[in-house]
Order: structure tokens, then sequence, then C-alpha cells
């Protein structure tokens, strides 16, 4: 067999593998908009990665084989058309990863830079909610600046509504920290004195871990939290008895 059959088999049998791989591919289902948007992209590199390498893998095979009894192999000194074929297709596969990414990167769900990120996706009659995520030494506090109400740092849940846009203001008391909720895909530093902001919405209810993710001291590994999502109704009425204890306190 030579390399002029091969190589259309093997782009076949790629195909065929690519396609079996789908529905595992498929199953990744996604708890938030940000999380959404990563699968999407790590699944659309994948469908090329997964089939070049394999292609790849296959040529160096066959080569290997065909040629094992080649005492005196030759080099190919010069093939224009091999060279002008590597190299165009080389321009699109970066083409195709470089503009698939930037996609990605430019979404507000994914790179968040001002304070008011987040208005242009949230739907038009609803107003993105703000929660300021404060770390310190070895715990979160977050606030809700629109509800005026601020959770118990001992406590480390932060509760959220599902199917509304959040802003997550990230901020620190002390030194360094970093949010981390691997579920919902966010990640984002906590710096002292400075915002960052990260934007997404959430469209299943539940519970998420929270976690650290900047070493910050002794107390790191223990630097956990709870990201509890829950319907709209039922947070308005956390929101609702959250307001009232805090009054009673303060009366
Ligand atoms: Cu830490």
């Amino acid at each position: 067999m030579d390399i002029r059959r091969i190589v259309p088999l093997a782009v076949f049998a790629v195909g065929v593998l690519a396609v079996a791989v789908e529905p595992a591919l498929a199953q990744s289902t996604a708890d938030s908009a940000t999380e959404e948007l990563i699968w999407d992209l790590n699944n659309q590199l994948l469908y090329i990665a997964v089939p070049l390498t394999i292609l790849v893998e296959v040529i160096l095979f066959y080569t290997v084989w065909r040629f094992r009894n080649n005492e005196s192999p030759l080099p190919t000194r010069e093939n224009r058309r091999l060279e002008i074929s590597w190299t165009v297709a080389t321009a699109v596969i970066l083409l195709f990863v470089g503009v698939a990414s930037y996609q990605v990167l430019a979404s507000p769900y994914v790179t968040a830079t001002s304070a008011d990120a987040g208005e242009d996706v949230t739907a038009e009659d609803e107003a993105v909610l703000e929660v300021q995520v404060v770390a310190q030494k070895y715990s979160w506090t977050f606030n809700y600046p629109e509800q005026n109400v601020t959770t118990d740092p001992t406590n480390n849940t932060m509760v959220i509504p599902a199917d509304r846009t959040i802003r997550f203001n990230v901020t620190s008391k002390d030194w360094l920290h970093a949010m981390h909720v691997p579920g919902l895909g966010l990640k984002q530093d906590a710096f002292p004195g400075q915002s960052n902001y990260k934007v997404t919405e959430v469209h299943e209810t539940g519970e998420y871990q929270l976690y650290c993710a900047e070493y910050c001291g002794k107390g790191h590994s223990g630097m956990l939290g709870t990201v509890d999502v829950r319907t709209q109704d039922e947070f308005q009425d956390w929101v609702a008895q959250k307001q009232q204890t805090d009054e009673n306190e303060t009366s």
C-alpha cells in the first residue's frame, strides 16, 4: 500500500473516531454560562487535536513499518508541494484556534474587566446582581450592596439566584487570595485595594464548592466556602430573612 492510499484511509478512520467520541464529549453538561463557553471551546479544539494526533501517529507507524527493511534511506531533498501543504494546513489550524479562543476570551462571561461588566449580557428588564467577594485570612465574606446584606464570615456561604446575571466584585482585606469555583468555571484573583470582576449566569440550582486558589498561609487549605445557588424566589426569601435578622440585631 503506498502513501497516497494510506492518507485518505487514515483521514476516514479519524472521522469515524471523531463521531464515536462525540457522545462522550457532549455529556459534559455545563452548570453556568462561563463553564459552557469553556467546555465548548475545549470540545472544538479536541475535534481538531484528536484527529490530528491520530493522523500523525498513523503516518508515523505506517512509515516505520513500510520502510523497516530499507538499509540505505534517502532523505527527500525538496518537495515544494509538501512544503506548501504543511505551511497552509498549519496556518489554517492556527487561525481556527485563534478565532475560536478569541471569541471565548472576548465574552464578558469569561473576561470581565470593568465595574459595569455584565450589563450587556443581561436581560433588558433585569438588573445585574452584584456580589462583593471579600477574601481574608482564612475566610470569605459576601456583601450584597444593593440589598444591604452581608454574610457572616464564619459561615463562608454565598447565596445566589439561578438564571440571573451575577457580577462578582472580588477583593481582599489583607493579601493575595483567589476565588475558585471549579463547578461553575469561575476563577478570579483577590488583591487588597483592588476590584477584580467576574460575570456569570448559573443554570442549575445546588451547592458548589468554593476554594481559595492562591497560597495564602497556614490556613490556606481550609479556606473553603460554598456557593448555594437557589431559585429566584428562594433567593428573595433569603434576602428578606437576612435583612430582617440584621435589623433585629442592630435594634
Ligand atoms: Cu489561600
